[in-house]
């Protein structure tokens, strides 16, 4: 859009034009005043525009997608309360590390800061900070470009979050010469710079590991998001430790791989004499890294690139600050001289361990009640999930998301993507679409009845730009369960209750493929067909109200967990 003759150009375009420059060629989001030009023009650009329902959604779509690639995501959002219903998508993606750049048009400034009283006012910039991995504000119309360049750098380099970037109306609707606007432009070269490791570091590190007899490699998203499998995998065959994947760390290396201790989860965290964490925070999802889940005397090894991870919960006696791609490329040559070997007897006390929870595991699933409980649904669709490998699975709930983590095998990294960190409800359609559109792949939502209403209206979305996806919900009329009552003996639902509805029928309404399955062939049946059409597609599938315990995997997690209120 170079100019001629001092033609000139608005704010809208010099943000398109930015984005065009750094290969940026979706926005999700929702439009109104004042950026429904600005995703016009994007549209005309020949950048890809998908329009949500709700801003929250059309972030963690945003969130999805910049974990998928290692490029931001972008969502772009009206002032005030637009902006605010995508900042819980822009606070989720920094808290999981994802790159997105949330970009929202804002009001007058000199309005918001007497607080006049403007149209959706709100010192939105301000309030993204505490959220954000950084917020900024472009100002003026030259600083467009320049505002878009830190905002990419700042997502993506170090561990990746989301950014807040502020587009003031009259900013957007500024005019430049078009040619120095075209200077102004900015385009970020190598913007995740590689982390080497200190070469004193990695040798700290193997030298730790060739001195451990019962040693462990947990995989996070870290490791997921590094596009490192090739190596990490190399890295756990030539080492022969056994492996652990985070939720989103499945597939990495594949879950059906001989090394994978996932079936004896306890025993390996609490055994383990030495760990080598690749790209996985010590948070609540690994116990904080303390006895009683983990072994006290145990010793870490942390790979990550953010050094300032290193000793959040307990002393790491082998940082290793580094993007973990080099970090692999440095253990693997310096593995010849490092003489590592995990101890036979280790090996064969964690593959005990596999066998007697598989077996215990075999008889859950040779059971088959009606209704059906979790294990029965699972167990009708996991030969249909895995002869899908390529499949994407987006999943939240309790319940749900916990048996699906643990029977749905993952053989590609990056395929699942769930409630992460934060354990949040309401990324299943966000992440649905992101995915869908990010990858062209078909999508498999495995949803909580309750989860799933977090997002539901999306599948209009879905219906509307025709994804591959298919919404699998298992429906047990509630938060955990279907079967709580009102303590009071009043007539009102309890508070976890939920209504078994036809959520087929929502789909058949936006005039996707709706399917109400009971049983086990039901449902295999139901899914190869909705998988099969390639078409926006929702199974209702009705699971025992009876089946699920309160908060899933973490009932221990509740301030009263030995109460029963059923
Ligand atoms: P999980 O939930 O799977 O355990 P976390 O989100 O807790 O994973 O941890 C992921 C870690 O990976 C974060 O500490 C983050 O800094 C780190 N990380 C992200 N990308 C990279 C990378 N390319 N190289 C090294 N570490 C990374
Ligand atoms: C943003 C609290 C955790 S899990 C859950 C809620 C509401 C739903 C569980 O019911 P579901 O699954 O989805 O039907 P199932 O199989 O156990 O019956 N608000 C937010 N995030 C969270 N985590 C909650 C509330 C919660
Ligand atoms: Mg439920």
């Amino acid at each position: 859009m170079a100019g001629e003759n001092g033609a000139q150009i608005d704010g809208a375009q010099i943000i398109v034009n930015a984005l065009k420059l750094n290969d940026i060629d979706t926005l999700f989001g929702v439009v109104g005043i004042p950026i429904t030009d600005l995703a016009r023009l994007a549209q005309k650009e020949g950048i890809r525009y998908i329009g949500f329902r709700h801003e929250q959604n059309a972030g963690n779509a945003a969130a999805i997608s910049g974990y998928m690639t290692g490029k931001p995501g972008i969502c772009l959002t009206v002032s005030a309360p637009g902006f605010l219903n995508g900042m819980v998508a822009l606070a989720n993606a920094t808290t999981n590390g994802f790159p997105m750049i949330l970009i929202s048009g804002s009001s007058d400034r000199a309005i918001v800061d007497l607080q006049r009283g403007d149209y959706e006012e709100l010192d939105q910039m301000n309030a993204a900070k505490p959220y954000a991995k950084a917020a900024y504000r472009v100002n003026r119309a030259e600083d467009l470009g320049l505002g878009l360049a830190r905002a990419i750098r700042t997502a993506v380099s170090g561990r990746p979050g989301g950014v807040y970037l502020d587009l003031p109306a009259d900013v957007l609707a500024a005019t430049l010469d078009a040619q120095l606007a075209e200077k102004s432009l900015i385009k970020v070269v190598d913007p995740a710079p590689r982390q080497i490791p200190a070469p004193d570091a990695v040798e700290r590190a193997l030298k730790l590991l060739a001195g451990a007899r019962r040693p462990l490699i947990v995989i996070g998203k870290g490791a997921a998001y590094s596009r490192a499998e090739d190596s990490i995998r190399e890295f756990v065959e030539k080492t022969g430790i056994p492996f652990l994947p985070m939720s989103m760390g499945k597939g990495v290396v594949p879950d059906t791989h001989p090394q994978c201790a996932a079936a004896a989860r306890s025993l390996v965290l609490g055994q383990a004499d030495v760990v080598l964490l690749l790209g996985a925070r010590l948070n609540w999802l690994l116990g904080h890294g303390k006895s009683p889940e983990w072994a006290a005397d145990g010793k870490i090894i942390q790979v990550d690139v953010h050094a300032a991870e290193m000793d959040s919960n307990r002393g790491v006696a082998a940082p290793v600050v580094a993007d973990i791609g080099s970090a692999m490329e440095a253990f693997l040559a310096g593995l010849p001289s490092a003489g590592i070997a995990p101890q036979q007897e280790w090996l064969q006390t964690i593959s005990a361990k596999i066998d007697t929870n598989r077996a215990k595991m075999a008889k859950h699933l040779a059971a088959t009640p009606q209704p059906l409980d979790f294990y029965a649904a699972y167990n009708a669709v996991r030969s249909v999930i895995s002869d899908n490998k390529e499949l994407y699975i987006v999943s939240e709930g309790a319940n749900t998301l916990d048996f699906g983590r643990n029977l749905i095998d993952m053989h590609l990294p990056r395929r699942r993507l769930d409630v992460g960190t934060w354990g949040v409800m309401g990324i299943g359609m966000g992440y649905s679409i992101g995915a869908a559109v990010t990858s062209g792949q078909q999508v498999l939502a495995i949803e909580g009845d309750s989860a799933f209403g977090f997002s539901g209206m999306e599948i209009e979305t879905i219906a509307r730009y025709k994804l591959p996806v298919t919404i699998l919900i298992f429906n047990n009329g509630g938060i955990y369960r279907g079967d709580n009552v009102n303590l009071s003996g009043g007539a009102d639902p309890s508070p976890t209750t939920l209504e078994v509805a036809h959520y087929d029928q929502m789909m058949q309404a936006v005039g996707g493929l709706g399917f109400h399955v009971e049983t086990q062939e039901e449902l295999a049946a139901a899914l190869k067909e909705a998988l099969a059409s390639g078409k926006p597609a929702l199974i209702n599938c009705v699971i025992d109200p009876h089946a699920g315990t309160e908060s899933g995997h973490l009932t221990n997690l509740n301030p009263q967990s030995t109460v029963s209120h059923t």
